[in-house]
This record gives C-alpha cells, structure tokens and sequence, in this order.
C-alpha cells in the first residue's frame, strides 16, 4: 500500500487530498481544507487576499502560505494517516502568484531547521514580504510596454501563449523591479506559488514546470525556455533570477528533514508543482482534445487540452503547457464565486435558498440579463469594475441570482468556443460544482451533460495523481496517464442533462447577451 498527498495552495484555503493505492485498490482517503481567513486570523486576510482600497493592487502575505503548509501537516498526522506510508507529494498553486527570495533565502531553504517553525524562517528569506496575486489589475502600463518591447500583443501570444496580462507574473515583476528597485536588486529568485510551496517541502529550491510556467507572459511555447527577449523587456537581469523550467514529472527532491522530524514523515519525492488549472486536467481525467472542464472557484474557469497551440481570436484566453505534455487551452474569469458570493450576501440568502430561487425562476429569466462585473473582469477585459443590468430589477433577488448564473454560463460559452465548439461532455470541479441548480443551467446553456467526479477538489486530486505517476517513472516502472488516473477520475453518478426546452431558449438568448457584452466592453483589440 502507498500513499500520496497532493495540495492546491488556492486563493482562499489550503486544500489536501491524500490517496491510497495499493494495486488495483485506489481510493481517496482523506481530503482536508484550512480556510485562510478563518484559520490564520493574524495575516489579516479578506478571502485569502489585501487589496488596494480601488481594488486594483491585491496581494497576499508569502509566509501565510508557508504557515498554512505547516498547519496542514499537523492536520493530515493527526487524522489517522501513516506519515511514513507516504511515498510521494505534489501540489497545485493558484496561478500567476510570484515569491521573491534573496540570494541567501535560497541557500537557506536547504537548513530549514525543525526546532523553530517554518513560517519566521520562510520570512528571512524573502526580499518582498507580500506576494502579487492573479486578481491584481495594477500593471496595465507594464503590459504596454512589455507588449510593445516584443512587437506587439499578437506576437507576444504567438510567443508566450497569452497576450500581455496584468496578473501574468512579467508585468509583476516589472512593477516590482520599477517601483522598488533595491528590494528588485536584492531578489536572487522570482518563484511562482507552486514552485515556492514545492521548494518549501523539498528543503531546496524546486523547479518551474510547463504548466505555471506558461502564466508568466515569459516563456517560449514551442521550446519551454525563458524568452529572453520576453525576459529583457521585463526587468534587468532577469533571466538569472528565474529558476529552471523543467519536465512537469521531474523529482524535485526528497522531502526535506523539517517535515520529517517534526511530523513522523520517511523520504517521500516531492514532485514539481505546477498551476491549479493545469492541475484540475489531470485531476479531471482530461487528456484528449475536444474535451473541456469548468472549474467554479474563486475564479471560473473553462479550459480543456488541445492537440497544438491555437489563439483565441478575442485575445482573451490563454495556451498553457499541459502536465501530461502537450497544451491545453483556458479562460478565465475573475467574477466567480466572488460574484456569487456578493450576489447570495446582497439578498441575505444562503447557499440553500439561493439554489431554491434558481428553482423557482425559468430558464432565460423573462430576458433579463446581468453582467456580474463587481471587481474588474478578465475576460471579457474590464478595467471599471460595475455590474451591469439589463431589465432587471436590481430590488428581485430571485432573478438577480439567476441573472448572475445565467450571464456567467453565457460568458463562459461564448468565450471557450474558440477551445472547443461543441462539447460532448463538460467535467464541473470547484466548490459550486456541488450545486445541481447551477450545474443544469451550465447544461443547458452549453446543450452537454455536465459530470461531476468523486470530489470537487480536483487541483488537489490532479495534484496527488501527478505524484504517483513521476513515482512510478523514479521508480523505473513508468505509467501512462489513462493507468494513473483509473479509478479516481471515472464519473461516478448520472450526468445532469440538459433540457430541451432551455436549450432552445438560451439559443434565442446568447445572441443578445453577446450583444449586451460587446456594447459594455471597449475592445482592447489583439495588435500585431
Ligand atoms: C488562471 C487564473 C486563476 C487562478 C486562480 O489564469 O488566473 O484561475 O489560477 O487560482
């Protein structure tokens, strides 16, 4: 019998899944989430983030994602798991997310010493203590003039997979290197929360991979190398302080003797850890193209793997590398759960009654239509965050949170057809997966089935069978990705159909929403 662990460091919460496979035996045994609001109350945290008063500058405090790691060992060793069955870990990190240490915080990742805790020792490693974060829209000028260095938005897609974007790491590290120029010059590392939480766990620094890499707005696509033309344009003498991107699968070292002392743990591999979206396509069982997933976090996102890299013609969405090898494709969101939350918080409900005015409203909600900007958007992009109301009355709550569904299914389906037209089938992850009401109108609004999996959690999932399957290739005995992932990723249940006669009426509507949103968005036009 073998265990594996695998984490999703998100934007809200820590969140592990450990998984027992012991042949043809596989099961998830324990799945476990720390809150970062709740359970971490000292780093002053509004879902998982500070952000400006504008809204525009978010970030979050680095050591609270090292504190948290810390928490969550305990947890897992006291919730009946055997630490030293543990064969092999991985992770997923929210995306884009940068961590900066100095020269000597690198070294100092390998004498993590298990006397003191990890969170003041993370601390005098870094040379920024806050970390910019995927929800910050405050580098529109960077953009520009990153975009403009490399010949323009079109090119920098064609080189990097996305057009320049205020969360991508690259127009971060700008800022960073223009506003604080010293603290830059003291930066030995930029690491991206994936490979910060992996270097953690490793006790040395852990490699990039494909998977994050590809959100930085920095690497080559087609050679999975640092652009150094991307890298020039960004901030001085930055290709020396990326670390090295390599193999999505590659061993990133035994885990470090912190844990091992201080929580019972052998020498587990502490696998690369990649982006929570690229996560979630393993953990989802995604590996053929015409495939697509959405995931309801913090953000929505809807992404699927494609064959070769292929540009939307918005210029909205991303190319990543995908885990598995290959690419996958994805658009995001930033007004997901964020902006069911405030829509469920604005009427007093709670998630119960919110499903039970979805219930009582009918599909296409008498043509009223909402556009649930409440922060700025990311796809489409909107700098003046506001939400926008046609025919509806902004005092009727039950047709206020269908609005809010409707308009976010609408835009996803609208904005994923350059990633797949028709899907046969759409795999729902994400806390709102667990939502039968919202599921149908997702349903409804693509006419495809949506499944749902054993869990929710599938960036973590992905993220424990990602460590499997590199245990198996260190081990000499390599696995396809079909045998790493059978038994876990297999839909458990009937899919939620869609209905005909709310399909035929979200035909009539997505014309006009399309409409509504070209009319609230002023174009930035993809430039050559
Ligand atoms: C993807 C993105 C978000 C974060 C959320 O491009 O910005 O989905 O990964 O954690």
């Amino acid at each position: 019998m073998a265990l594996y662990i695998g984490f999703d460091s998100s934007t809200q919460s820590l969140t592990a899944v450990v998984i027992e496979i012991a042949g043809r035996e596989r099961r998830i045994v324990l799945e476990r989430s720390l809150p970062f609001d709740e359970s971490l109350p000292q780093y002053r945290t509004h879902h998982g983030v500070l952000s400006s008063e504008d809204g525009r500058t978010v970030v979050a405090p680095t050591v609270m994602w090292a504190d948290a790691l810390d928490r969550m060992m305990a947890t897992l060793t006291s919730s009946g798991i055997d630490p030293a069955e543990v064969k092999a870990i991985s992770g997923a990190g929210q995306q884009h997310g940068s961590v900066y240490f100095t020269a000597a915080g690198v070294d100092a990742l390998g004498r993590i010493d298990p006397e003191r805790p990890l969170a003041t020792q993370t601390e005098a490693m870094l040379s920024r203590a806050v970390s910019p974060v995927w929800l910050d829209c405050s580098t529109t000028a960077e953009c520009r003039t990153l975009a403009s260095a490399v010949g323009g938005d079109a090119a920098l897609a064609k080189l990097t997979g996305s057009r320049a974007y205020e969360r991508f790491t690259a127009a971060q590290i700008r800022k960073f290197a223009t506003n604080e120029p010293e603290a830059y010059a003291a930066t030995g590392r930029v690491h991206l929360v994936s490979s910060f939480m992996g270097s953690l766990l490793a006790g040395g620094e852990a490699p990039l991979e494909p998977g994050d890499a590809s959100g930085m707005n920095l690497m080559d696509l087609a050679s999975r190398t640092w652009s150094r033309a991307a890298a020039d344009a960004t901030a001085p003498d930055l290709i020396r302080r990326l670390p090295p991107i390599k193999d999505s699968w590659t061993i990133a070292g035994e885990l470090a003797p912190y844990w091992q002392r201080r929580y019972g743990f052998g020498r587990a591999r502490i696998v690369a850890w990649t982006g929570d979206n690229p996560s979630s396509l393993i953990g989802l069982g995604l590996h053929a193209a015409g495939q697509l997933a959405i995931s309801l976090g913090t953000s929505d996102t809807v992404f699927g793997p494609i064959a070769a890299p292929a540009h939307d013609p918005d210029g909205a969405g991303h190319v990543f590398g995908s885990p598995a090898g290959g690419y996958m494709a994805l658009t995001c969101f930033a007004n997901g759960s964020l902006a069911r939350e405030r829509v469920r918080d604005a009427y007093g409900l709670d998630w119960s009654r919110f499903s039970a005015a979805l219930r009582r409203t009918p599909a296409g909600n008498g043509g009223a239509l909402m556009l649930p900007w409440f922060v700025p958007e990311i796809t489409p992009h909107v700098e003046d965050a506001g939400v926008r109301r046609r025919s509806l009355d902004d005092t009727d709550a039950d047709r206020n949170v269908r609005a809010v569904v409707e308009g976010q299914a609408m835009a996803m389906r609208v904005h994923s057809r350059w990633i797949v037209d028709r899907a046969r089938d759409i795999r729902a992850t994400g806390g709102a997966a667990e939502n039968d009401d919202l599921l149908q109108v997702i349903a409804d609004v693509f006419n495809a089935p949506v499944v749902r999996l054993q869990t929710t959690n599938a960036a973590a999932l992905g993220a424990a069978l990602r460590a499997y399957h590199a245990d198996r290739l260190a081990e000499g005995h390599p696995i396809g990705w079909p045998e790493a992932v059978a038994g876990f990723t297999d839909p458990p249940g009937e899919p939620i159909r869609p209905q005909a006669a709310n399909v035929a009426v979200y035909e009539q509507l997505l014309p006009e929403y399309e409409t509504f949103e070209r009319g609230n968005v002023a174009w930035r036009a993809i430039t050559g």
